[in-house]
């Protein structure tokens, strides 16, 4: 197929994106934008209320993941998630409320006007939309900081993010930028390369019927591939590079043991109708008055698929 000119990546990024399933991209924001985030995320720390908060942990096993109203209703909402160990045997916080949130999120992107800025009023972000050709006409579906606490900072286990943002046939693509150095000790993420290509979407992330969130199996588990085993490279960042992560990449990130925070701000697109379907039993819900938004002015005319 003939290339076509890009605006911001190279031909060389694009292939590497296409054939590992990720790509880091080195300094994609300016030092103020990503001082403007880091400030903003503290800020929003610091003044939401804790007595009014209903304490709902952020918790990502197989058999415990986090399904509350405050959780199913936070798309188009400012919400803070608590780490596990951050609430003592009595159910009471044990520590400072800016210490003890693993995220905040999942409506970022549309409810302030900073992380606004860097995610749907981002030239440079359209322009790498462009040249990568995933998506005809993605939408933003949903924006997190992730907060990494020192010491309790929870590890996020191997996962790919088409299950928990699953659309039919899957099509999420993740935009993750460190806010913060990120290192082996801190909890940097690391990626299994190449397992977008033989990894399929096996099942997704629901509303129950009866409540709250659980699995449902596209293929009956036993009929379900192992995941591919491999050798996982770590990413260590710099804030401001942009890590773009295919939608069924296996990656994962550790515990963070040092007395550091490792504060990071994503954000994910998905394809839209009728290039894919989004439908009712996702555990997050676009409402009337905030329907996903769309990222190109123009939609791309052609896409390359690539993955399982
Ligand atoms: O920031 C992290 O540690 C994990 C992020 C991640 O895995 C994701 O957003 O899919």
């Amino acid at each position: 197929m003939a290339e076509s000119k890009l605006d911001y990546l190279t031909q060389e990024q694009v292939d590497q994106f296409r054939t590992d399933g990720y790509l880091r991209l080195p300094n994609f924001l300016e030092p103020d934008e990503v001082e403007a985030l880091l400030l903003r995320s503290k800020q929003l720390l610091d003044n939401f209320s804790i007595e009014e908060h209903p304490l709902t942990k952020f918790t990502t096993g197989d058999d415990n993941h986090v399904g509350d109203e405050y959780f199913l209703t936070s798309g188009d909402k400012i919400r803070f998630f608590l780490e596990e160990d951050a609430i003592g045997p009595d159910g009471k916080l044990n520590r400072e409320k800016q210490k003890a949130v693993n995220k905040i999120g999942h409506g970022l992107h549309e409810q302030d006007a900073v992380f606004r800025k860097v995610t749907l009023e981002n030239e440079k972000m359209k322009a790498v939309v462009r040249d990568l050709k995933f998506h005809h006409d993605p939408v933003a579906l949903q924006s997190m900081v992730i907060c990494k606490q020192p010491h309790i900072g929870g590890e996020v286990p191997e996962h790919n993010d088409s299950t928990f943002l699953y659309t039919n046939p899957p099509s999420a693509l993740g935009f993750w930028i460190p806010l913060e150095k990120c290192t082996p000790e801190n909890g940097a993420l690391s990626f299994l390369p190449g397992s977008h290509l033989t990894a399929p979407i096996t099942k997704r992330f629901v509303r129950m019927p009866g409540g709250g969130t659980g699995f449902e199996h596209l293929v009956p588990p036993e009929e379900a591939p192992p995941n591919p085993q491999g050798k996982y490279i770590l990413e260590a960042c710099m804030p401001g590079d942009l890590v773009l992560i295919h939608g069924s990449v296996l990656h994962k990130s550790e515990r963070n043991t040092s007395s550091h925070t490792r504060f990071a701000y994503t954000f994910h697109m998905i394809e839209s109708p009728p290039h894919a379907e989004y439908d009712a039993k996702n555990w997050l819900q676009p409402t009337p008055e905030t329907p996903f938004p769309h990222i190109l002015d123009t939609p791309n005319p052609t896409v390359v698929p690539v993955g399982a």
